[in-house]
């Protein structure tokens, strides 16, 4: 009966060890938290919204900005892989207070300036660019300067209430 007990209790220590391991590896991968996380954390986000299909995403990056900046900018390559046409309305980031789909224009002047716009519209089988100079989504109100190679997550949300969850590395352009 005591051995027993006493392997019960071996096998119980080596595995809240193992889980105080694996919930340090975890915490390692986020940076800015120095307490282990344990594995089982649920999401961030209480609802779960419908994950658009038909939408690849690559080249996704994020401005470098001198520390003092508090606003930068999300750019990436969305292609509608799918038959219907899809409409990105929007962003939101945890690391910024604001986001909003933008494009440079240019004004009669010469100069350039930014514009608000409600929606960038893909048809079937069509890619779209947000390029430095061009369309973008504006992250606004950066709650902490972004370091170059920091991952900013940032979820996309389409017409029809879709949103997909991406990261962007932080990087100079
Ligand atoms: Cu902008």
């Amino acid at each position: 009966m005591l051995t027993g007990m006493k392997l019960f209790s071996g096998a119980l220590i080596s595995r809240v060890l193992a889980l105080g391991l694996l919930g340090t590896l975890a915490g390692a991968q986020h940076e800015g938290h120095n307490m282990p996380m344990p594995m089982t954390k649920p999401p961030q986000k209480m609802q779960v919204e419908p994950t658009p299909v038909g939408v690849s995403i690559t080249g996704a990056f994020v401005a470098a900005q001198p520390p003092v900046a508090t606003d930068t900018a999300l750019f990436l390559t969305l292609k509608n892989t799918s038959k219907a046409p899809l409409t990105l309305v929007g962003g939101t980031s945890p690391l910024a207070a604001e986001a909003m789909l933008m494009k440079f224009v240019k004004l009669p002047n010469g100069q350039t300036s930014m514009k608000m716009v409600d929606n960038f519209v893909l048809a079937a089988g069509q890619s779209l660019t947000l390029s430095p100079g061009g369309k973008h989504l504006m992250l606004m109100g950066l709650k902490a300067p972004l370091k170059i190679g920091q991952m900013v997550p940032v979820s996309l949300q389409f017409a029809g209430g879709g949103v997909l969850h991406i990261n962007a590395v932080v990087k100079k352009f």
